[in-house]
């Protein structure tokens, strides 16, 4: 069966890219855990990383770094977290594996905690943003697109 990202790489649902080749696709995530939180997908869909050959692996891997350096220079990040929940009883939700590329900006531990907690209680509840936020995470994508346009 597709994965809602499965439906997100063929264009059939929107999303905000910030990074598109012929092994993975990154785009931000419909319920940021904070300012420019970035998932990279790899357009096979499989459930966890060790079904991916290695190559595929190591890909994902190189984009997410890049993604990483990208949102430092284009959001005003200082570090990252690089969070995989690799399959079910891990806490993953979507069944198709990916990399959460998520920026911290520093002095924010309080709030992270806070919107990790929010994140988690309720990743079972489809997520439906306003204009207004999609708008901000079209232009969070934009931009650090346009810096990993230039690395
Ligand atoms: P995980 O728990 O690791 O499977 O995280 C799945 C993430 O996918 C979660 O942070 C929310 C995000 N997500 C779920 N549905 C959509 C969607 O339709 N669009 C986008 N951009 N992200 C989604």
């Amino acid at each position: 069966m597709a994965t809602i990202f499965d439906k997100i790489i063929r264009g059939d649902l929107p999303a905000s890219f910030v990074w598109q080749d012929d092994i993975c696709v990154a785009f931000m995530d419909i319920s940021p855990t904070s300012p420019g939180h970035t998932l990279v997908v790899p357009r096979q869909s499989v459930v966890t990383l060790a079904e991916l050959d290695a190559a595929t692996r190591a890909h994902l891997w190189e984009v997410a770094n890049r993604i990483a350096v990208a949102q430092q220079k284009a959001l005003g990040s200082k570090a990252q977290h690089f969070w995989v929940n690799d399959g079910r009883a891990a806490g993953q939700s979507v069944p198709h594996v990916h990399i959460h590329v998520l920026p911290r900006y520093g002095r924010d531990q309080l709030q992270t905690m806070g919107r990790v907690t929010w994140h988690l209680l309720t990743l079972a509840i489809p997520k439906k943003p306003s204009k207004k936020q999609r708008e901000t995470l079209e232009a969070q994508a934009q931009a650090i697109a346009a810096e990993l346009a230039k690395s």
